[in-house]
Parts: structure tokens; C-alpha cells; sequence
């Protein structure tokens, strides 16, 4: 990358409550081993944890408290290239698009808790696949909250969603994950499709 030259900006959306800002928390804190994972939105710069091997389930401790993001909170990662994630709170919803010039892979969390949320959010995930600047973005589905008792497992939320026709109908390639930002599970995952997503930013 040229000196000077801004990292690419990965846009982190989803209903409110779904775990994005948790998500983000996590990632940081995995992250923020030699101190390169720094938040830029004022909740704490990266914590001195040495960086979790990628086969093994997070051991993240108890879950920090978040606050519904109203606007945009904005992290650096560091892959170790860096990328700026950019997450829009769930009630931002109407000026979502306002930032879809500027994304380079798309993260779209999804509460699998949540059943009461899944048309909404199967909605909404439509019309951020059918926006013309995410045409050919690449999209990581992630159905978050899989520790709670209740969750839908991937094949149950893929038929609700009627994933295969989405993908099928998709510009973008779509890779979809089973997440717990509560516990861990599936961050690792998260991490290696940010690092393949950077390798090749549209
Ligand atoms: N059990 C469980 N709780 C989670 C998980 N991810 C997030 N939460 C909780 O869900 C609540 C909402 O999480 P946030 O990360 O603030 O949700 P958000 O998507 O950022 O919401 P908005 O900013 O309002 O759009 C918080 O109490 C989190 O601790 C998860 O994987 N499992
Ligand atoms: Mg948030």
C-alpha cells in the first residue's frame, strides 16, 4: 500500500442488537496482541492478550458491556495489513447507504436467537446485496449468538432465509458463519475471511 494511502473499509452490518459491537470488541481484543488492535471509538485501545491460535475457541472472559451504537463506530484491525471496520448501529438503518461507496467486504451479522428478527433481516440483507456499489464485494454472513439455548442452527437459518436462492441470485460471493461473540466460536473464522478479504479489496 502507498504511504499515506487510507486502509480499506470494511462495512459491519445488522439488526440492532444482533452483536456487532461485541463482535468488534472481541475481534480487537484478539487482536490486540503488541498492541496493534487500537478502537478508534472510544472503548479502550487494545488489551494485552497474547493473540488466541487460530484452531482453538476463544477464551475471552466475561463479554464487555456495550450500548446500542447510535451512528457509526469505527475499529483497526491489523491482519497484520490494517483494515478500518466500520460498524453502522442497527437503528442507522436509513443512511446505511450513505456508506456503501466506501466498502471494500461487507460483514452482515444476524441474531440467531432471535426468530422474531429473521424477515426483517432477511429483508435487509436483500437490499444490501441489491445495492450497485456492493455488487462485487465480498459478504460474510454471520449468525451470531449460537451459545444461547435457543439459537437456530446454520441449516435451519439458511432455510428460513432461503439462503440457496439468495446466493444463487447474489453478484457477490457470499461465506456464511456460525458465531458466538459471547464465547468465541467462530471469531478464528472471522479472522481468516477478513485476512482473504483484504488480500484482494475491491
Ligand atoms: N449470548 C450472546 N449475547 C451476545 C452475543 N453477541 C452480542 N450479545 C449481546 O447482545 C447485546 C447487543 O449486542 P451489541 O453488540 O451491542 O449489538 P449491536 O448489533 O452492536 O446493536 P446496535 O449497535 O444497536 O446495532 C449485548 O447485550 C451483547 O452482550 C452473543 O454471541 N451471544
Ligand atoms: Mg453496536
Amino acid at each position: 500500500m502507498a504511504a499515506g494511502r487510507s486502509p480499506p473499509t470494511f462495512l459491519l452490518l445488522g439488526a440492532a442488537g444482533g452483536g456487532k459491537s461485541l463482535l468488534l470488541r472481541r475481534l480487537r481484543h484478539i487482536r490486540g496482541a503488541r498492541g496493534t488492535g487500537e478502537g478508534r471509538a472510544g472503548e479502550g485501545a487494545g488489551l494485552p492478550f497474547p493473540e488466541l491460535p487460530a484452531e482453538e475457541p476463544a477464551e475471552l472472559g466475561e463479554p464487555p458491556a456495550t450500548l446500542p451504537t447510535v451512528g457509526t463506530n469505527l475499529t483497526d484491525l491489523r491482519l497484520p495489513r490494517r483494515v478500518t471496520v466500520r460498524e453502522l448501529g442497527g437503528c442507522m438503518g436509513p443512511i446505511w447507504p450513505s456508506y456503501y461507496s466506501e466498502c471494500s467486504a461487507l460483514l452482515f451479522v444476524v441474531d440467531a436467537s432471535n426468530p422474531t428478527q429473521v424477515s426483517s433481516s432477511c429483508i435487509q440483507l436483500l437490499s444490501v446485496l441489491s445495492a450497485a456499489p456492493l455488487a462485487s464485494v465480498p459478504v460474510l454472513v454471520l449468525f451470531n449468538k449460537i451459545d444461547l439455548p435457543c439459537y437456530m442452527s446454520l441449516v435451519e437459518m439458511k432455510s428460513l432465509f432461503r439462503m440457496q436462492d439468495i446466493v444463487s441470485c447474489a453478484t457477490q460471493p457470499i461465506t456464511m458463519l456460525e458465531t458466538s461473540a459471547r464465547d468465541g466460536t467462530g471469531l478464528a473464522d472471522v479472522l481468516q475471511w477478513l485476512r482473504t478479504a483484504l488480500k484482494d479489496p475491491c
